[in-house]
């Protein structure tokens, strides 16, 4: 079984996604998603220049010499660019030889650990009052696990707050943020740890009181404290009990969580901008985290991100992989099946895509009361429509970037 075509298929239904689909020679074909949100093409140049050549008459069914081959014989290693190109042959090939086998992927990789996924939701409001009908309008969807964010007092716009009004009359609209915005320069946001400090214990205190112990809550801190500011928060939100509190500092620096950590129980949750093993050597290894947040996506692969997760499990750490928007289709079904699978499963962040993505790819996935399971399909159980994708070229789109009241430009 030789893979003798490879197209790479951009397309912008919602928003921009990358997607390779790989063909065999005996007819099956496979799909994986190389979405970099915000830096789409540079992936559609690494796959279409240096990938795609490379993969012409190779065996389909060699999932680990394909990676290994990819990985060490580009010498740079790592990145999300490189990371990201790997993914997305990683997930096709693996989409191929479950179709092949005649099975969901998921038991390829050893068959379902648990009846469904536990996934949570974002809810956001500006005010307290929005806050809590984007809560009521998840549970209505079934969510069990809700991720707050909210307004922060004296700033114009904040990670997270969806643009749409949340209240009364507005049934129906979108309740998610989706950060990239379609033009030609980011937006600019402003920033102030001190008054979010302030404010964030306030909001964790009233979603608690309306709506009970029972209710699964996140938040996303989203790189912007310092350890010590960090440690602070995960103090004043241990009275509600958070799942987790994610990117509580910048990624970048590890060892920054050892600070973090020796303040707090609050758990924490952190890596969707990783892209390997080695960013989490650290972590891992000294128990400074509790949740993996990578993608299967953006960090090589099934292949690969199995091997992160399997590591975490002798830690006690959990999978939390990231599933936003930017996440196409096919990145939440590998993620789907990756979950099910694997024992040390913690939760999936679940962000549904809009109707037009929905026509794009062909999915097979299940949300029941609360909960994902990727479908019973042979593969990985999504198809991409070329016709509705040829309908929606490129867009080009940024993430917003953030600016302290002084113009200094601050962690988005
Ligand atoms: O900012 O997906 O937890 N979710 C997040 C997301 C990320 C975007 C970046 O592409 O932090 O909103
Ligand atoms: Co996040």
């Amino acid at each position: 079984m030789f893979i003798d075509k490879a197209e790479v298929i951009v397309t912008s239904p919602d928003r921009n996604f990358v997607t390779l689909k790989l063909t065999t020679d005996d007819g099956l074909s496979g799909l994986g998603d190389a979405t970099l949100n915000g830096r789409e093409m540079a992936v559609v140049a690494y796959l279409k220049d240096h990938i795609v050549p490379l993969l012409m008459r190779r065996d389909a069914s060699c999932i680990n010499d394909t990676w290994q081959f990819l990985y060490r014989s580009a010498y740079w290693r790592r990145g999300p660019v490189t990371m990201a190109a790997i993914a997305a042959v990683d997930m096709a090939l693996w989409d191929i030889k479950a179709k092949a086998a005649g099975m969901p992927l998921y038991q390829l990789l050893g068959g379902a650990s648990r009846k469904g996924l536990l996934a949570y939701g974002h809810a956001s409001g500006k005010s307290i009052e929005e806050l809590f009908d984007s809560v009521r309008a998840h549970q209505q969807q079934g969510y069990k696990a809700i991720r707050i964010q909210t307004g922060v007092p004296g700033l114009a716009s904040i990670y997270g707050v969806a643009s749409n009004k949340t209240g009364a009359g507005n049934q129906g609209k979108r309740y998610d943020y989706e950060p990239a915005q379609r033009g030609a320069y980011p937006a600019e946001e402003d920033w102030d740890t001190r008054a979010y400090l302030r404010h964030v214990p306030t909001v964790f205190e009233a979603v608690r009181n309306e709506f009970g112990p029972e209710l699964v809550l996140l938040h996303d801190g989203h790189h912007r404290m310092t350890p010590i500011q960090a440690a602070q928060l995960g103090k004043s939100v241990e009275p509600y009990d958070l799942f987790w509190l994610e990117d509580c500092t910048p990624a970048e620096n590890p060892e920054a969580l050892r600070w973090v950590r020796r303040h707090t129980t609050t758990p924490l949750a952190i890596g969707e901008i990783f892209n390997s093993i080695w960013d989490y050597q650290t972590i891992i290894s000294e128990q400074l985290i509790d949740y993996v947040r990578s993608a299967v996506t953006h960090t090589g692969g099934i292949t690969h991100l199995k091997k992160i997760l399997d590591y975490a499990a002798q830690y006690q750490i959990k999978s939390g992989m990231h599933g936003p928007t930017d996440i196409s289709p096919v990145g939440m079904a590998a993620a789907m099946h990756l979950g099910l699978a694997i024992h040390n499963f913690g939760i999936q962040e679940y962000m549904a895509h809009g109707e037009k993505t929905n026509q794009v790819f062909e999915q097979s996935f299940r949300w029941e009361a609360g909960m994902l399971h990727p479908g019973e399909k042979p593969g990985l159980g999504v198809e991409l429509n070329h016709d509705e994708a040829g309908k929606y070229p490129y867009e080009q789109a940024y993430l917003p970037y953030n600016r302290l009241a002084d113009g200094t430009v601050h962690d988005w």
